[in-house]
C-alpha cells in the first residue's frame, strides 16, 4: 500500500515512520511529504532513505492513506485536497476534530463510527486519547457522570523546540524559548492559549473531545493541563464519579481486561505508572486506583502514556490498520 506521511520531519511524523515499520504496516511505497522549507530533506524508513516531497507531489503519487502531522493550518488547506484525490487522510492536528461530519477516533473506543466514505479522519489530542482508553470500559459498566482531570504533560507534546529548550536549560546553554518561562525545575499551568472562560485550548480539547469520542454529551469533564519537564509521556490524575456503585476489585479487573490498558497498581511494591516506564510503549498505563472517600461512587486513578506513540503516531496507525482490516480504504 502506498502511504504518505505529511509532516514527516517533525517529532510525530518521525514517530509515525517508526511505528509503521515496527507494526509491519504493509507499506509498498512511502511518500514523505512536508512543507516547502523541508522539501529535499531526507528521512529513513526501514533502512531506506527517502527524499521529502512537496504537497502537490504527495497528492500526485496517489497514496491510499496519508498520515498528517503538519499543524492545523496545513491540514485545513491540504487535507481536503488529498481527500478530493481519493486519499484517506488521518490527521493528527486539531483542525478537523470537532467538525460535525469528521470522525474523531480512538480505535479501542469508537472505531465503529468509521465508514468507507470518511476521507478525513481526526486523531484526537494526546491527553484525551490516553484518558478515554481508560474511561471507556468504566463508562460501559458504571456510567460516568463527571470527570475531573489534572495533567502533567511532557515537553515532547510541544515539539522539538521545547525539547531543545529543556536540554539547553539543563546544560546551562542559551537557546530559543518554546515557552514564556523556563521549563526546567518548573511546572507551567498553561498548554496552548487561554480562552474567554479562563481555560486553555488544551483543557477545552479534553472536555469537548471526550464527549465526542465517548458519544455521550452527558459526561461532564473539567480539566487543568500543566507542562512539566519530562520526556517520556503524559501523566494524568483522574477523578471519576459514576452513576452506579462499583467494587474496586471488580473495577480493577474490568480495566485489566480492557483493550489497550495495562494496570500497574501494587503500592505495597511501589508499582504505579510513570513516564520513565511508559516511554516508547503503546499501551495506556493505569494505577493508583482507589476510592474517593469524600463522595460515593467515585474513583481516583493515575494514567500515563507515551504521548508521541499512543497519544499520536500509534493511534493514527491503528486507525489505518482498522480501515485496512475492514477494507474501508479506497
Ligand atoms: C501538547 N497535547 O501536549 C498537546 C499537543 N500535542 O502540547
Amino acid at each position: 500500500m502506498k502511504v504518505a506521511v505529511v509532516g514527516a520531519t517533525g517529532l510525530v511524523g518521525t514517530k509515525m515512520l517508526q511505528v509503521l515499520a515496527e507494526r509491519n504496516f504493509p507499506v509498498t511505497e512511502l511518500i514523505p511529504v512536508a512543507s516547502e522549507r523541508s522539501v529535499g530533506k531526507e528521512v529513513t524508513f526501514k533502512g531506506k532513505t527517502y527524499k521529502v516531497v512537496g504537497m502537490q507531489e504527495g497528492i500526485a503519487a496517489k497514496p491510499a492513506v496519508a498520515l498528517f502531522s503538519a499543524g492545523g493550518s496545513t491540514s485545513l488547506e491540504w487535507a481536503p485536497k488529498f481527500a478530493e484525490a481519493g486519499i484517506t487522510v488521518i490527521d493528527n492536528s486539531s483542525a478537523w476534530r470537532m467538525h460535525p461530519d469528521k470522525p474523531l477516533v480512538v480505535p479501542e473506543v469508537n472505531a465503529s463510527v468509521l465508514t468507507a466514505t470518511d476521507k478525513i479522519i481526526a486523531n484526537p489530542n494526546c491527553s484525551t486519547i490516553q484518558m478515554v482508553v481508560a474511561l471507556k470500559p468504566l463508562h460501559e459498566k458504571y456510567k460516568i457522570k463527571r470527570v475531573i482531570v489534572s495533567t502533567y504533560q511532557s515537553v515532547t507534546g510541544t515539539g522539538k523546540k521545547a525539547v531543545d529548550q529543556l536540554n539547553n536549560e539543563r546544560a546551562g546553554k542559551e537557546g530559543e524559548m518554546a515557552y514564556k518561562y523556563q521549563i526546567d525545575l518548573n511546572a507551567i499551568p498553561q498548554i496552548d492559549v487561554f480562552m474567554d472562560n479562563g481555560y486553555t485550548k488544551e483543557e477545552m480539547k479534553m472536555v469537548n473531545e471526550t464527549k465526542k469520542i465517548m458519544m455521550d454529551d452527558s459526561i461532564k469533564v473539567t480539566a487543568t493541563t500543566v507542562r512539566i519537564p519530562v520526556m517520556g509521556g503524559h501523566s494524568e490524575s483522574v477523578n471519576v464519579e459514576f452513576e452506579n456503585e462499583y467494587d474496586l476489585a471488580d473495577l480493577k479487573k474490568v480495566l485489566s481486561e480492557a483493550p489497550g490498558v495495562v494496570v500497574q497498581d501494587d503500592v505495597d511494591q511501589q508499582v504505579y505508572p510513570m513516564p520513565l516506564w511508559a516511554h516508547e510503549k503503546d499501551e495506556v498505563f493505569v494505577g493508583r486506583l482507589r476510592r474517593d472517600e469524600t463522595q460515593p461512587r467515585t474513583l481516583n486513578m493515575w494514567i500515563v502514556s507515551d504521548n508521541l506513540r499512543k497519544g499520536a503516531a500509534t493511534n493514527a496507525v491503528q486507525i489505518a490498520e482498522y480501515l485496512m482490516g475492514k477494507a474501508l480504504l479506497g
